[in-house]
């Protein structure tokens, strides 16, 4: 195996800030900075994923003199000698034993907060470290990922819940999206944090990172994720055309109890559903003690889950509920997992809805679109410097361009506060506020405040209820 360089935070960071500590106004002592989302899809965001970068780059020892060396060489040849802060960081090693001196404070994971809001806030606290708040915007301002995939899931979550209420069984709800992401994400990184994120909306994914990632940076002991047997296309058109009934027979045979998926469009999902699993397999299907999950992977989700629908409901049979909507016999379901987002979800379901038929019958698989498919402008992320101090005295710091006031900064220091559910962000002077939602999560090296997956899950559950 290739042997990959170590890290070194020092190098962590957008080439411009190795110069940005000469920069700041003479006598600056503290650089105050904070995270805002402001705007963007959806009007709150879920607040999810900072312990990760917390525990995985900031916390403890992070910078010897070695990393320190290997950085001014760096930077000397990538920008030129000079342009980095050797003594500065030489400090951080020496002084603060390699630890930094900073205070990091921030919102409970878990929370949802109208945008607009404080959701993270930085400070220095040694004097000297003035230029080291911004240095770390680069990483810290990463947890725009878990967030945006947070929220998202969550804005899914509302949406089926409803479906659910309206036509079916809303005890359902946390099988009703599965990740099935891990392919189409841009690292394995991204698949960790980005399936965490996902799991504290919903309990089904594909994605194992997101698991492990739970297990690892959120305290958990527990599988916090769940999956079934399911076919893929190879396992299927390895039959050969011919055979595809012998393959989708095997798959009773192979898994004879509980839920098993099949992915059924290799050839004419139609013919599949009405021929195969309608006829040939029909009472195999029915006499499993266990429901056989078929799953269509191709065409317009909304036209092709409806005639699905119509063909099973025909050869298997269905009931009508208590809301009024049909089901499907026990024995069978749908799980849509193409062309799945945040829009087709909801216009399959209405489409359902409208044809009589309940969100129990069908569940989602959601890839790119869940953990790829956003960016920091899906929500606008920003991080800001709201205040300094310069020679003992604290100055109101903020942007406000004339060609984008949506771009404007907010000013001072900030406290986060939920006034009847609404969230507020004042200015505060120095100090602690009552009542303020942000809590000290972070101070010189030391990650003081955690949340285990479970803490998240219950402040997410009480949103829905
Ligand atoms: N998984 C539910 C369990 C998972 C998957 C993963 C890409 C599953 C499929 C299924 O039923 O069909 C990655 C595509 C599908």
């Amino acid at each position: 195996m290739l042997k990959t360089e170590a890290r070194n935070l020092v190098l962590q960071t957008d080439s411009y800030k190795f110069t940005h500590w000469r920069q700041y106004p003479p006598g600056t002592q503290f650089v105050y900075s904070y995270l805002e989302s402001r705007g963007g899809m959806f009007e709150k965001t879920l607040f999810f994923g900072l312990q990760y970068y917390l525990l995985e780059y900031l916390a403890g020892v992070v910078v010897n003199e070695e990393d320190v060396r290997e950085a001014r060489s760096f930077v000397d040849q990538h920008i030129g000698p000079g342009a980095f802060n050797f003594d500065g960081w030489m400090h951080i090693v020496r002084r603060h034993g390699g630890k930094l001196p900073v205070v990091i404070k921030a919102v409970r994971e878990g929370m949802l907060v109208d945008v607009r809001n404080v959701l993270v806030t930085i400070e220095n606290t040694d004097p000297v470290c003035y230029w080291l708040p911004n240095y770390l915007e680069t990483l810290l301002l990463k947890v725009w990922y878990p967030i945006t995939v947070a929220t998202l899931s969550h804005a899914i979550h509302e949406a089926v819940l409803h479906a659910l209420e309206q036509s079916g069984d809303p005890a359902l709800i946390d099988f009703k999206l599965h990740d099935f992401g891990y392919r189409g994400v841009s690292s394995e990184e991204t698949a960790g944090i980005g399936a965490a994120a996902h799991l504290i909306n919903f309990k089904g994914t594909d994605t194992v990172a997101g698991i492990r990632c739970l297990q690892r940076y959120y305290g958990s002991s527990e599988m916090e994720g769940f999956s079934i047997p399911a076919a893929e296309h190879s396992t299927i058109t390895s039959w050969g055309r011919e055979n595809e009934v012998r393959a989708y027979d095997n798959m009773l045979t192979q898994f004879p109890g509980g839920l098993v998926a099949v992915v059924s469009d290799s050839y004419n999902v139609y013919d599949a559903c009405e021929k195969l699993w309608g006829e040939a397999l029909h009472d195999k299907v029915l006499k499993r003690e266990g429901t056989l999950v078929i799953r269509p992977d191709s065409g317009n989700p909304r036209e092709v889950v409806l005639k699905v629908l119509e063909i099973l409901g025909h050869k298997f049979g269905c009931e009508t509920n208590s809301k009024g909507y049909r089901v499907l016999n026990p024995h069978v379901r749908i799980i849509q997992g193409d062309g799945v987002n945040y829009w087709t979800i909801q216009d399959t379901l209405t489409a359902m809805i409208r044809a009589g038929w309940s969100a129990d019958n069908i569940a989602f698989g959601m890839g790119g679109a869940l953990l790829q498919q956003l960016n920091r402008d899906t929500q606008k992320f920003a991080f800001k410097c709201s205040s300094i101090t310069v020679n003992g005295e604290d100055r109101e710091v903020f942007k406000d361009p004339v060609e984008g006031h949506d771009k404007a900064s907010k000013r001072g220091r900030l406290a986060l506060h939920r006034v009847n559910g609404k969230w507020k962000t004042s200015r505060t002077g120095n100090g602690d506020v009552p009542g303020d939602e942000l809590r000290v999560v972070f101070r010189d090296g030391e990650v003081l405040a955690r949340d285990t997956v479970k803490d998240v899950r219950e402040r997410v559950a009480r949103l829905s209820s």
